[in-house]
């Protein structure tokens, strides 16, 4: 069983967006044509309290890209971003949300990151996609969306850690590179980690 797994295609990770990826508003288009192609579609959104632990606004002294420890993990601080209900948070203009049959929601613990939409950054709890894709009997995992160094890479390790075989559709991703050549990186790791990275013009989803 194929699903497409879209992450997060948020208002905040678009250019202008509080937490903006370069040229993140070039992948939803791709996001749009590729969904008629899957039966099974799963949206991610990036849905922190207000106040999350990894925003810089909540570390005194601490600057947006500090390295941080948050309740033993390692922490990126960030700017406020994807706060839960926000404008910033919704899905990007354009998007049809319509044909998506579920939405995950991930980093909602005020107290730990998830970069995954699987696990957060500890592995301490599932969101429940990993039981929704047994459920569903899915074996390969299709993705595309924002960002290619944290959320869609993390992501993807996950799943190929349960298991799963995961397709990366490189021209539906973009990077936040904090640090030049990231995304780069983040792509060799994942093809290292056995992903197989793909173009939408040769996706077929059935
Ligand atoms: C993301 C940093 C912080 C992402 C989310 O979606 O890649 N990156 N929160
Ligand atoms: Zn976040």
């Amino acid at each position: 069983m194929n699903a497409l797994l879209l992450v997060d295609l948020q208002n905040d990770f678009l250019p202008g967006g509080a937490l903006a990826v370069p040229e993140g508003d070039q992948v939803v288009p791709v996001a749009n044509e590729l969904m008629d192609r899957f039966d099974l579609v799963i949206a991610t959104q990036d849905w922190h309290p207000a106040g999350h632990g990894s925003f810089a606004s909540q570390h005194p002294g601490g600057s947006v890209g500090d390295l941080i420890e948050l309740n033993g993990l390692q922490q990126i601080l960030w700017p406020d971003h994807c706060v839960e209900g926000s404008p910033g948070a919704d899905f990007a203009p354009g998007f049809l949300r319509d044909r998506v049959n579920k939405v995950i929601h991930k980093g909602t613990d005020a107290g730990i990151d998830s970069y995954s939409a699987l696990f957060d950054n500890g592995h301490r709890k599932a969101t429940g996609l990993d039981e929704y894709l047994k459920e569903r009997g899915v074996d390969q995992l299709y993705m595309l969306g924002l960002a290619t160094d944290y959320c869609v890479k993390f992501t993807a390790l996950d799943a190929r850690q349960l298991g799963l075989q995961v397709h990366l559709i490189e021209d539906g991703c973009r990077g936040v590179n904090l640090s030049p050549g990231d995304s780069d990186a983040a792509l060799a790791e994942l093809r290292e980690a056995g992903c197989r990275i793909v173009r939408s013009d040769n996706v077929d989803g059935r």
